[in-house]
């Protein structure tokens, strides 16, 4: 059994990790296994929207942590393969949820922040971790940690690593939603069709104009905007969706 499953339906990409038995610890395979899928969904213009999931109990608890027992490891050489996936995130130029329920621990929930949106089941558990086991946050962790929820309160999780639930996260802005245990499947399935519906080359750019905005000056993001804008522009699902205002209906996006 793979340990990353892929499925699509409806312009809707799930990917579910699955290595249930250990609430789906990365592996090199795993991790490897979502920079491809990255890299495939970038070239599939079947694929409007992409949501990761884990299988079984819970997200992502993390590295594996058995993976190298009793070796010695180069960090740095393994996180080329965290790095192969989060930045295949960040710049695949298509909206990515994150379907959290149970645990996201670790460079799991490094996994959940690098994707643009996350939903989060009542059952959810969000740790840091890495403090835990005496490592820094990694997996693009300190990047987009501190810039949902400031300096001093990612220091703290980091830190001491509290492990919050699913309304602390969502009140510290790290979900965007919370849905209970039972309806988090259909809950996951509308809002993943609601932006596979959607004008997904703008989606793209929105993502760009946000990682743009992260390093950029007011002056230099208004540069920004109008060069992004002037691509919008051109999409079939601009035009459609002017039409449809003028029509006074709702717009058919075709995402090109
Ligand atoms: O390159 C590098 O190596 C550096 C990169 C590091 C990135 C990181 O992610 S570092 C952080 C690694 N993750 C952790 O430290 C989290 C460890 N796990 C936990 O804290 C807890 O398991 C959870 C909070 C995730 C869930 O707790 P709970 O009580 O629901 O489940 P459990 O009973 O602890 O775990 C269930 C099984 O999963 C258990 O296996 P067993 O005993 O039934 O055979 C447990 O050992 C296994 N498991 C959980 N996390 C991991 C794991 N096995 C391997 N690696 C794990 N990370």
């Amino acid at each position: 059994m793979s340990v990353l499953l892929s499925e699509l339906d409806q312009g809707v990409l799930t990917l579910t990790l699955n290595r249930p038995e250990a609430i789906n610890a990365f592996n090199t395979a795993m991790l490897q296994g979502l920079a491809q899928a990255m890299r495939d969904a970038a070239e599939n213009p079947e694929v409007r929207v992409v949501v990761v999931r884990g299988a079984g109990r819970g997200f992502c608890s993390g590295q594996d942590l058995r993976e190298f027992e009793g070796k010695t490891i180069s960090y740095k050489a393994h996180l080329k393969n965290y790095a192969g996936a989060i930045a295949g995130i960040a710049t695949l130029d298509k909206p990515v949820i994150a379907a959290v329920h149970g645990a996201a621990a670790g460079a799991g929930l490094s996994l959940a922040l690098a994707c643009d949106l996350r939903i989060a089941a009542s059952d959810a558990v969000l740790t840091t971790g890495f403090s835990r086991i005496a490592l820094i946050p990694d997996a693009g962790m300190s990047y987009h940690l501190p810039r949902i929820v400031g300096q001093a309160k990612a220091f703290e999780l980091m830190a001491l690593s509290p492990r919050l639930n699913a309304e602390q996260a969502l009140e510290l802005g790290l979900v965007n939603r919370v849905v209970s245990v039972e309806s988090f499947d259909e809950e996951v399935h509308k809002l993943a069709l609601e932006l596979a519906q959607g004008p997904t080359r703008t989606f793209g750019l929105i993502k760009q104009a946000l990682r743009k905005s992260a390093t950029s000056s007011l002056e230099e993001m208004l540069d920004v905007e109008a060069e992004l804008q002037d691509l919008a522009g051109l999409t079939e699902d601009h035009k459609e969706g002017v039409t449809a205002f003028y029509e006074k209906r709702a717009p058919k996006f075709k995402g090109r």
